[in-house]
């Protein structure tokens, strides 16, 4: 865990309003289904969570970018959560999942406030799912990486180097597969997961919502100390 102090506002609005922004980074934890991960437990009610799965053969949730890759289709290659095909059985080869291709050794996801309604995510996790071929002549095992960035691109969580696999170049096998993440209620604006010896596996359930501490939720709408008065005005009565 790290933390992070950073406020937007004048001096004495500051002392008012602002608070630390801690950001806590979560995993390696194996993962098989929704369920699994930690913010099944957390209520995202009255702000945002999105699920990509990749099931419907595009990532397309709102409000995320990525640098490079490909979704994958069913296949005795593919290695999506195990879950996604209705069975938790040990194999992930009836689902989907997201693709390096040979392309990169790392996906970058940046995430647009203006698509999530104004906020950036506070939770963000993904799960990485399986590697093939690694550039070291070793197949099947590779370390990976995860860190998380606030809202003005300053790093505030590493997870990793982790040594993850099973061996196996085919895909399928579940009981491998991590759930990497970071909460920071300031907001998150990029996660990045890295393999740097190879350009051939995989990620599942890329997941982020929304749970803003207070603080931050009255920068983020009101962003001037005249407004943050009228505001605090309005809730007294
Ligand atoms: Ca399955
Ligand atoms: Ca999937
Ligand atoms: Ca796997």
């Amino acid at each position: 865990m790290s933390t992070v102090f950073r406020c937007a506002l004048p001096l004495m609005a500051a002392i008012a309003l602002c608070r630390p922004a801690s950001a806590q980074t979560l995993g390696p934890t194996s993962y098989l289904s929704f369920n699994d991960g930690p913010f099944a437990a957390v209520d995202f009610s009255g702000n945002y969570f999105h699920l990509e799965n990749f099931e419907d053969g595009a990532l397309n949730t709102p409000g995320v970018t990525v640098n490079a890759g490909q979704v994958t289709s069913p296949g005795p290659f593919t290695d999506s959560v195990d879950g996604d095909d209705g069975s938790v059985d040990g194999s992930g080869v009836g689902g989907s999942s997201f693709l390096t291709g040979g392309l990169t050794n790392q996906f970058t996801f940046t995430f647009n406030a203006a698509a999530l309604g104004g906020i950036l995510p506070t939770h963000v996790g993904v799960v990485w799912t399986d590697v093939g071929t690694v550039s070291a002549g070793t197949t099947g095992f590779g370390n990976v990486t995860f860190t998380a960035y606030d809202a003005t691109n300053i790093l505030i969580g590493t997870v990793g180097p982790t040594l993850l696999g099973d061996g196996a170049a085919n895909g399928g096998g579940t009981s491998e597969d991590r759930f990497f993440g970071v909460i920071n209620s300031g907001g998150i604006s990029r996660i990045t997961i890295q393999m740097p010896d190879s350009t051939d596996w995989e990620i599942d359930h890329l997941q982020y919502g929304a749970v803003p501490a207070p603080g931050a939720l009255l920068v983020g709408l009101v962003g001037s100390v005249p407004g943050v008065f009228a505001l605090l005005r309005r809730r007294k009565v």
